[in-house]
């Protein structure tokens, strides 16, 4: 007789997805129980695929953050969507989040059509439960839902408060299946720390600067040295499409660009446990949003029409 017994371990790939704004970021950070990806309070936060991954037990649950789904226009809209679905496509299981306040509108049954069509094993989370009064108006919503998809659960959760995230997350890991960990168990996301540092900084510049500069900016990490004394020097780009907006990312004697690199270089210390110097240059790039190269440094695909 061996003298221990095999750890019977488990093993999944959950994805997250909705609409845009859905929570799923927030959801994701909260199951992990850590900061792994950004949130902000604009609809297209998130770009691109982010595995975040937490423990519970003998199971290792591999959230799949992604871009919220809506209908595309631009091509950087269409690299984000059609990644989002490449991710549910790509899991064990699939997380349906909507917003209980937004309930069922076109943009979701487009999302709840084409979810029809992908055989997944589903699961029903209406989020952000603590912003809604009308109790009986959720039990409506999960019930009318239901009836459309096959959902095998349904969970009220608010991953700002907490409420009902570990409820989800054992659940989980009661579900995914047998198989041995994909990940060391001390590690918390996928991303690299040089793209969890352009995030850090892009999540600064959006809450910053979200009336004035939506949308077409990006932030990429050019360098990133650690020093003999232990601290990490670091080097950004903020890509933007205009002059206009590069003066809107500096501000009035660069002081909007100096609060965003303060908030940013905070954060980034925390994520490296380590003191940063962090230096970030604004740069026009007229068209980038359709440079395949700025697409690879997020981690997209470039889409070729
Ligand atoms: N009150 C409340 N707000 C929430 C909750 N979850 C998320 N939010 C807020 O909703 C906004 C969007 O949250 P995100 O987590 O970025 O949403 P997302 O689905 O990842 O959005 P995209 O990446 O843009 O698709 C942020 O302002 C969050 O703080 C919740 O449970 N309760
Ligand atoms: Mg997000």
């Amino acid at each position: 007789m061996p003298e221990t017994l095999p750890v019977a371990r488990r093993c999944g790939f959950i994805a997250l997805i909705g609409a845009p704004n859905a929570g799923k970021s927030t959801l994701v950070n909260a199951l992990v129980g850590a900061k792994v990806v950004i949130v902000t309070h604009k609809v297209q936060t998130t770009r691109a695929l982010v595995r975040g991954i937490a423990l519970e037990g003998d199971a290792q649950l591999v959230l799949i953050d992604t871009p919220g789904i809506f209908p595309p226009k631009r091509r950087l809209d269409r690299a984000m969507v059609s990644t989002a679905w490449s991710g549910a496509a790509d899991a064990d299981m699939v997380c349906l989040l909507i917003d209980a306040r937004r309930g069922v509108d076109e943009e979701i049954e487009a999302i709840l059509g084409k979810l029809k069509q992908v055989s997944h094993s589903l699961v029903l989370v209406l989020t952000k439960v603590d912003v809604v009064a009308d109790k009986p108006r959720l039990l409506e919503l999960a019930a009318d839902l239901n009836v459309r998809l096959p959902f095998e659960a349904t969970f009220m959760v608010s991953g700002a408060t907490g409420s009902g995230v570990d409820e989800l997350r054992s659940w989980l890991a009661q579900r995914v299946p047998a198989g041995p960990w994909h990940y060391p168990e001390d590690q918390v996301s996928d991303a690299p720390l040089r793209s969890l540092a352009a995030e850090i900084t892009r999540e600064k510049l959006t809450l910053r600067l979200h009336e004035e500069l939506p949308y077409q900016s990006t932030v990429e990490t050019t360098s990133w040295q650690t020093r003999s004394d232990g601290s990490v020097r670091i080097e950004q780009t903020v890509f933007v499409e205009r002059e206009s907006q590069r003066k809107i990312v500096l501000g009035k004697g660069g002081e909007a660009i100096k609060a965003i690199s303060m908030a940013a270089r905070k954060e980034i210390a925390e994520a490296v446990d380590a003191k940063v110097h962090l230096f970030l240059f604004v740069k026009v790039r007229e068209g980038w949003g359709n440079d395949p190269e700025r697409y690879r440094e997020m981690g997209l695909e470039f889409p070729r029409e």
